[in-house]
């Protein structure tokens, strides 16, 4: 599925991207998903705790968590985490045991710029050691899925395996959207998907509101299998515990979820 000098990117530089991963019925049926989601969200006002909201304030978002939420669930979303062109991936990258992590959407904001700090997603200030971000080199893949043109993400590739340099520092410390040496922008055209590791450093900026609907997922590996379940059951997203929910689930997926369910 992946060539060796691909698993090699996804070390070294921290991504990878696959162009034409999503078909064109696949891109249709996830656009018209997602229009559906965002009707429900915008128009309807559901899901209002699970928004991606632009400067903190109530009016205008720039992504939606928790899709799996009954509110607002989409078969076709749960079953792209299944997608070959995904699931393949991400076990050729980090191996077959695997954790259900988010799902999450990415969209354009409909009034407000978007454009938020330079981060890593485990340290908003960047400050990881330098072990620790070694040990997570093939623990979790992180993926954006483009349905539209995307170039709303910014990395700086083979950052995810280092600590900051003080030029980095400065400008997390001082200017955090500014442009930071060595940046990338990912760009990505519909049914292209970048795999990348979220402890890169990177940023989203969609300045011109320029049209985007991205799948947003994250898996990470489970612990090993004689590691003992949690006695409770995860509090947070208690609807993936639901038979409505688990028992549609495609086959691939049961043990990433029942993962999710004994280790929370
Ligand atoms: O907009 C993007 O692609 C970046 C999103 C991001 O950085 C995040 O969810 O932490």
């Amino acid at each position: 599925m992946l060539t060796a000098s691909e698993i090699n990117a996804f070390v070294e530089n921290g991504y990878i991207i696959r162009q034409n991963a999503l078909s064109e019925t696949d891109i249709q049926t996830y656009r018209n998903a997602i229009d559906r989601i965002l009707h429900k969200c915008r128009v309807e006002g559901l899901h209002a705790n699970h928004l991606r909201y632009i400067d903190g304030e109530r009016d205008d978002i720039w992504g939606v968590n928790n899709i799996f939420h009954p509110s607002i669930r989409e078969q076709a979303l749960v079953n792209a985490l299944a997608h070959p062109e995904i699931l393949d991936v991400i076990e050729a990258l980090i191996g077959k045991r695997l954790r259900y992590h988010l799902c999450t959407l990415l969209v354009s904001a409909e009034r407000k710029p978007y454009h938020i700090n330079w981060h890593r997603d485990s340290a908003p200030d960047g400050e990881v050691p330098r072990e620790t971000l070694l040990s997570r080199l093939r623990s979790h893949v992180q993926l954006n899925g483009a349905l539209y043109d995307d170039e709303t993400l910014y990395i700086v590739p083979g950052s995810h395996r280092r600590e900051l340099t003080d030029a980095e520092r400065t400008v997390l410390q001082q200017t955090p959207k500014a442009a930071m040496p060595n940046q990338l922008t990912v760009k990505l055209e519909p049914g292209d998907i970048v795999f990348y590791n979220s402890s890169l450093l990177h940023k989203g900026y969609n300045i011109a509101g320029a049209k985007r609907q991205t799948l947003h997922y994250a898996v990470v590996v489970a612990p090993p299998q004689t590691k003992p379940a949690n006695p409770e059951s995860p509090t947070s997203q208690e609807w993936l515990n639901e038979p409505t929910f688990l028992d549609r689930l495609p086959p691939r997926l049961k043990p990433l979820f029942d993962n999710w369910l004994k280790y929370g």
